[in-house]
Order: structure tokens, then sequence, then C-alpha cells
């Protein structure tokens, strides 16, 4: 059993949260509930940044002291984290005693190593960052890049703490301990800034007052990043012997998106360093969440309508959405179709329909959960891609690579439909003889749907509840985990199964349901969900594109991109295809394209359709034409 600290950032407080924050708490609740299924000791924290100018600011303009202000909104934060389903341990406020103190504590011992100095700042200011920007940074404009502001020239007496000494000891734990910054790009960047020169950093504001005075000199309030950045420790009780912050510190994943890595990356580190504690063991930048290709800003009015779309999806499938979609590092623009088609797709058709089928055959053949009887060569299969599935994911979960995650599961839950598909388990209840082997394949697949339930859970907490109920799993997913999956045959036979009910019940894209209205959709024939209708194959714009330039993407093993030839128009494409194909033998090729898929980032690249493939198991063999034809020509 190991020790799992995660963090996410603490949030200002001068605004309610947004799906931004909503998208990194997720992040870190997946986390946090995957390690407590693997049985390690998980400690979460997620909380509030209240002080600073630009809280005192909103609070004036509320006309109500900055304390009252921040009691009025910090309960936003958690009223949606309850709403998420975020299984935090902690919610920290900064105005509570236990950061107070800790951060004095923290301060005073930094002020004893000699690392504090008292000194004059000039320099360019952004108001609502807080901060000053260095000369390198402020550009020939002298505007804030985040906030498209003039920055303003301020002078003040404040204390620094010495962080240009810490550039080289930064550069050398960087070198030793590879991803310590992720992505790899985000560590480039910081690399690239420690090498270009640090500056010492002031660590006061005489000018603000809604902060924590200094404790070596009250006149002086604490520069709001200093203090925030000191959470990660004070939430555990900072103290220096208290048994929590000796239990995790340090933490294991200090998470955040790309705008404040540097904060998390320097300035942190190199105050631990200062006070001689161990730092975080990874930080981790995620990309930036966007709405049409925009960042989101209430003022703007550009917003993701979060309470719709999980009235209308539910929960589960938002969660689902948000990790499957996106590759964690880069940025994600959040478009509610692609909500809309791969809760359909993914959750209805795939994984929906895997429990509905089974379920319905086992409840109209047998009385509750059927024997199995010997195994055939099928029934190994999937068993062994079970346990191949468990490892992967675990393997990828490491790696934070959620997107992957979730395509590793959905890859098994693909592969048992196909099971019952290949094995046509519902032909098999006509004799008593064939009615055993039916039993076989219809516990396999509810198996299958254990592993899948506890593989889920931590993304899709309530679905992964609903399936172990249905299949017999008295209580809940919570007592499964990691170990109980590892091995198969953990459901007995005999034991009677919950009510099959329809878990993400098809919705059509204008249908807006409210919550609890889902469930009253009917199933369908279990034997006919996986037919489309003409029109929606019509829907599918495939033509004929022949490949003129292929090449790796680089550190991506499985991707090449190409560029394809459509005749009136080139594209270019990002295939999975780099462990069946080497770039020379595609070019001239002529394959099948789908044309009309909405444009998406791979590993920050935009692909601009599909080529089609068999894709087997093991091999995959890319779809061509029997004789050459005009490129562009249609595909029906
Ligand atoms: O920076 N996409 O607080 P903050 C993805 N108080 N993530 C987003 C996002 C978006 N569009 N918008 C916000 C602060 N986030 C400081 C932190 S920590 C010691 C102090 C998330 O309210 C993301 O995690 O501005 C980002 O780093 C954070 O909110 C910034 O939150």
């Amino acid at each position: 059993m190991g020790i799992f600290y995660i963090t996410t950032p603490i949030y200002y407080v001068n605004a309610e949260p947004h799906a931004g924050h909503a998208y990194t708490t997720i992040a870190a609740d997946v986390l946090a509930r995957y390690h407590r299924l693997k049985g390690d000791e998980v400690f979460f924290l997620t909380g509030v940044d209240e002080h600073g100018e630009n809280i005192q600011k909103v609070a004036n303009q509320n006309e109500i002291s900055p304390q009252a202000y921040c009691d009025q909104i910090a309960p936003t934060f958690t009223t949606l984290w309850e709403r998420l389903n975020i299984s935090y341990d902690i919610f920290l406020r900064t105005t509570s005693e236990l950061h107070k103190n800790g951060v004095k504590k923290f301060l005073n011992t930094l002020y004893e190593t000699g690392d504090i100095y008292k000194g004059k700042y000039e320099g360019y200011y952004c108001r609502p960052c807080e901060r000053f920007f260095t000369e390198k940074e402020q550009g020939e404009d002298k505007i804030c890049p985040i906030h498209k502001l003039r920055l303003e020239w301020v002078e003040e007496d404040n204390y620094f703490f010495a962080l240009s000494k810490y550039q080289n000891p930064l550069i050398k734990h960087i070198h030793e301990n590879p991803g310590f910054i992720q992505p790899e790009a985000r560590c480039n960047e910081i690399l690239s800034v420690l090498e270009s020169g640090l500056e010492d950093v002031s660590i006061s504001r005489a000018s603000v007052s809604w902060g924590i005075p200094l404790p070596f000199d009250t006149e002086h309030i604490s520069y709001v990043w200093i203090e925030a950045l000191s959470n990660y420790v004070t939430a555990l009780g900072y103290t220096g012997n208290d048994d929590r912050f000796q239990t995790f510190w340090p933490a294991n994943v200090h998470l955040m998106a790309k705008d404040i890595v540097r904060f998390h990356a320097i300035i942190w580190p190199a105050m631990l360093m200062a006070v001689n504690l161990p730092l975080p063991k990874h930080v981790v930048a995620h990309g930036w969440l966007t709405k049409d290709g925009e960042a989101l800003s209430k003022t703007r009015g550009i917003f993701i309508d979060m309470d719709a779309d999980i009235a209308t999806y539910g929960l589960d499938a938002f969660r689902y959405y948000l990790l499957r979609e996106f590759s964690f590092g880069n940025d994600g623009d959040y478009r509610p179709n692609r909500l809309h088609s791969r809760y359909n797709a993914d959750l209805g058709n795939d994984l929906g329909n895997l429990l509905n089928r089974t379920l319905g055959l086992v409840s109209k053949n047998f009385d509750g959960i059927p024997e199995p009887t010997t195994p055939e060569n099928l029934d190994d299969e999937v068993i062994q891609m079970a346990t191949e599935t468990v490892s992967k994911v675990d393997s990828l979960m490491n790696q934070l690579a959620f997107d992957m995650v979730l395509e590793a599961i959905w890859e098994f839950v693909r592969r048992v439909n196909r099971y019952i598909h290949q094995t046509q388990v519902w032909t098999l209840a006509k004799s008593e003889e064939s009615k055993g082997r039916m039993g076989t394949i219809l516990y396999n697949s509810m198996e299958a749907l254990r592993v899948i339930a506890v593989l889920i859970s931590p993304f899709m907490p309530s679905t992964a509840s609903r399936i172990c109920r249905q299949i017999g799993l008295n209580d809940s997913s919570e007592e499964q985990n990691l170990n109980t999956i590892r091995s198969w045959g953990g459901l007995q036979a005999g034991v009677e199964i919950g009510k099959p009910e329809p878990i993400f019940p098809r919705l059509e894209m204008k249908e807006r349901q409210t919550p609890g209205k889902a469930s009253s959709v009917q199933p369908q024939e279990v034997e006919e969900t996986h037919l489309i209708s003409i029109d929606d194959f019509q829907n599918l714009d495939l033509r004929v594109a022949t490949i003129i330039e292929a090449e790796k993407v680089p550190r991506a093993d499985k991707l090449l991109k190409l560029k394809a030839d459509l005749g009136d128009e080139k594209r270019q494409v990002i295939a999975g295809i780099a462990e069946h194909y080497t770039p020379d033998e595609l070019i001239g090729k002529q394959v099948i394209l789908v044309a009309n898929l909405q444009p998406a980032k791979i590993r920050g690249i935009e692909s601009q359709g599909m080529v089609l493939a068999a894709a087997g198991e093991k091999d995959l063999v890319l779809g061509t034409l029997e004789k050459p034809v005009a490129p562009g020509t249609k595909v029906r």
C-alpha cells in the first residue's frame, strides 16, 4: 500500500467556479479515486485562495468586507464539488486558522534561512495577475498577455526571496528527476526560463491590506502567491512534526493548467529547497479548456453550460467526455455535439448495450448468474484481454494519459460486444446442451462487466455502482478494487441479478433531459441495437484519397502524419498506423477517407479526416481500392 497526496490549485474566489476549475478538479478526483482503488492511502486537497488585492476589490464593489465576501463565495465551490461528485479530503480556505498558522510558521522558517531581504521594488505590474513582470516578460508594448491590460509602473518597499540563488539547483533537480514537470513541453518551457536566468521575487505587498501579515514584520502583507503556494503544506497541518504532514509530504502530484506552472515549478520548489523540505514528485500541467476555440470568459459571455449538459447527459457522461475527448496536456475545445456523440456511441451503444444485452439474456434464460462450464479458446481470449487491460490501465494511469486509459477500457468493452456477436449467444437457448455454452458466455460477459465497472469507477463512480448492482454485486462497487479484478471468477453463480435498466438511454440531439427522466426511456430489442439506418450511413462522406506525403509524428510511436490528395483539395490526417506501415510504402496508395469528420487535434496536430482500415487484434490493414480511381471519388 502506497501513499498518494494529490492537490488542485486553490482557486481564486473573485468569481464563482466554472468548467475550467471543474476540469482540473475532476481529473484530480479521478486520480484520487484510482489510487484508493489500488489500496493507497490517499489525501486529496482542493480549496480556495481568498486573499489579495483582487478579492479586496470585488468585496469593495459589493460593499461588504472581504471576509464576508469570501464567506459567501467559498460555498459555491463546495456546492459544485458535491454536484460533480468530487471526493476531496480537505477543502482548504486560506482565511482558515489552519492555513494562517502554517503560513506564519513557513515564512518564519524561510526568514531564518537568510534568503529573505528587504529592498525596493520598481517594476511593471499586472493587478489582475497580482505580479510583477520581469524585463524579459514585459515585451515592447508592456501588455499583460493574459489580461490584455497595460502593465502599471509600481514602486514599493518589499521583502524579497533570493530566488536567483536556486537557478542551478532547480535545473539540476529537473535533470535528475525526469517526469518532475509534465508534460515534456512544459518541462522544456521551464528549463528555458531557468536557463535564461532568474530574478529574485518580492514576497510582500505594502499597498495591500487583505492578507496575512509577514510574521517578522507585520507592517507588510504576504504576497498572495507566496502565501497560496504554501497551502500545499499548511493543509497537512504543517508544523514540521504533524502526523499528517509526516505521512503525506512530499505531494505526489500538484495538478493545474499551464497558466500557473511557473509558480509551481520554479518559485514553490525553490521555497521548499530554502526551508529544506523535499520537493513534490510531479508538477503536472494540463491544457486549456476552450469554447469554440476561445478562452472561457465570463465578461465576454464565453462559458460552458455545465448545468445544461449534466442535466441532459448525466454527470458521469460529462466527466467521461472531459477526460476521454482531450489529450490531457493539450488544449481542448469543449463541444456539446461531441459530448452528444460520445454519449450515444461510447456510453449508450458500446457500454450500455453490453450491459443490456447481457442482463436481458441472463434474466430471460437463467435463474440468477449462470454457471460457467469449461472455457473454449474464445473465452480465454476475453479473459486474457481483461488481465491485459487492467495492466494497461495501470501503466497509462501512471502517465496521466486519461484519454488513453478510457480508450483501453473501451477496446475491451468493444471486444466483449464482439464476443457476444461472434458466439451468437442469443441463439444458444434452443437446447439444454447449447444452454450450457450460453451460460459460460454470459457468465464471462458479466465478469467482463465487473472488471469494466471497477476500471471506470474513478471516472464514472455512479455508473460503476449501478453496473455492480445490476450484475448482482448487491452493495456497490465499493467492495471491489484493483485486486479483486485481477482474478477471473469474482461473481458467484446462482446469485440473483439486479433489475436490468438502461444506464445510457439513447438521446436525440435536441432532446434535453431533466435528471431522473432519463431512465424512463425504454431499451431497444437487444439483438437490434447495433443496427443503423440508411440515413445514418449517408451522413458519412467517404472519399478516395491518394497519399502524397507521409512522415512519423515525433514522440508518438503509433502515429503517422499523412497528406492526402482529394482531387480538389489536400488534407492533413493523423493516422494511428505507424506500427503497421512505414511512411515510404504509403506514398501513392489510395485509401478511403472519412471526409466530413470534425477536425481534431491529435498530439497538438490537426487531423482533417480519418482513413479506414481493418483493425484486428494484432493486425491493421488499410482499406484500399481494387484499381486506381480519380482522387476525391465518393465511396458509397
Ligand atoms: O491561479 N481550462 O487561481 P485560479 C482549464 N489562485 N483549466 C482551467 C481553466 C480553463 N479554461 N480556467 C481555470 C489561481 N482553470 C491561483 C492558484 S495555487 C497555489 C493558486 C483551472 O482561480 C486550472 O487548474 O485562476 C488553472 O491552473 C486554475 O484553474 C487557475 O485558477
